[in-house]
């Protein structure tokens, strides 16, 4: 039974396999460096914490979380209470996982029917792409499900969205580029109620964070929802490019402090050495990480589990 799990989770279709490929430039700057100052050392001492103290700042992780990780490790070497190159990796894992499963809070699906969820972040983050593949997951698993191209600001954005909904056979209700957001939204959270079903996901136009009228006009957005259907959305999730790092965190204060969030998506975690900013983003703004993108295929976003991310992540 074991073994077949085994076997099942290393091969190169399995959800472990798809993880650890997709984390590897991570792996290799922020992990591997890890491991190497820790192995690369013949005494567990203050040298070996001053320069993990290094890594992790370069790696994206932010002060804070940096502090956070290594302040018990810290005090467990000063007091001899920690002395093998090994036990130091265990103990940063554990925090690790710490930061990251602080604020877990799945979505869900039983609680609300319908189920909405409106995907907000800047140009080119991946929200499309994002709906685009859950619409397709959740297909597969029996849900009913309804899309809405909210970003009316292009007409290639409406396209976008209808291919992902055609060729999961779903339904999309959109107006013409150009058209109000806020009435695409109106129109499908009635949609959504009318016809009973599972999940509605509400597409929007990508925006700086810094562009104040865009974030009105998403503001507008999310309170029309939930005057057609009190309590919506359930999820405001704001899709992060892991490729930007560090920027990820100020993106992230804006769109909280105008739009209250849920949670976060960050795609694109196949491309990056940066993928240690997850841990920032955690540690900074305590909300939970719902799901990560670690290539093209839709296979490739998976939902966040802290556990096997920092198993993939470190696994000496
Ligand atoms: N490698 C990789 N590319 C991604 C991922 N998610 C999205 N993309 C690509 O990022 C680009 C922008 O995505 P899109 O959904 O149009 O962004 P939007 O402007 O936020 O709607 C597209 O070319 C996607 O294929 C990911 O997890 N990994
Ligand atoms: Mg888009």
């Amino acid at each position: 039974m074991e073994e077949t799990k085994q076997t099942e989770e290393e091969s190169k279709s399995g959800f472990f396999y798809r993880l650890k490929s997709g984390l590897q430039k991570t792996r290799t700057s922020l992990a591997g460096g890890i491991e190497n100052i820790v192995h690369g050392k013949a005494k567990v001492g203050l040298e070996l914490l001053d320069e993990l103290e290094e890594k992790l700042l370069i790696a994206d992780v932010g002060m804070k979380t940096t502090t956070f990780i290594l302040e018990d490790l810290k005090k467990d070497v000063a007091q001899n209470r920690i002395r093998e190159n090994d036990e130091v990796l265990q103990h940063l894992k554990g925090q690790m996982f710490k930061v990251l499963s602080q604020n877990n809070k799945p979505i869900q699906f039983s609680k609300n029917k319908p189920l909405v969820i409106l995907m907000v972040g800047i140009n080119g983050s991946g929200k499309t792409t994002t709906i685009g593949k859950l619409a397709q997951k959740w297909k597969k698993e029996g849900k009913k499900v309804l899309l809405a191209a909210g970003d009316t600001f292009r007409a290639a954005a409406i396209d976008q969205l209808q291919v992902w909904a055609e060729r999961a056979d779903i339904n999309c209700i959109s107006q013409k580029s150009g058209a109000d957001p806020s009435a695409v939204a109106y129109d499908a959270v009635q949609a959504a109620v009318a016809r009973n079903v599972d999940v509605l996901l509400i597409d929007t136009a990508g925006r700086l964070q810094t562009n104040q009228n865009l974030m009105e006009e998403l503001k507008k957005v999310k309170r029309v929802i939930g005057k057609v259907l009190p309590g919506a959305p359930h999820e405001t999730l704001l899709v992060l490019d892991a490729t930007l790092g560090q920027n990820s965190i100020s993106q992230a204060n804006h769109f909280h402090e105008a739009l209250e969030l849920d949670g976060f998506v960050m795609t694109k975690l196949d491309g990056t050495a940066k993928g240690g900013v997850l841990l920032n983003l955690c540690g900074e703004l305590k909300l939970p990480i719902h799901f990560i993108g670690v290539g093209e295929k839709a296979e490739d976003l998976q939902a966040f589990d802290s556990k096997k991310f920092v198993d993939a992540l470190i696994f000496s």
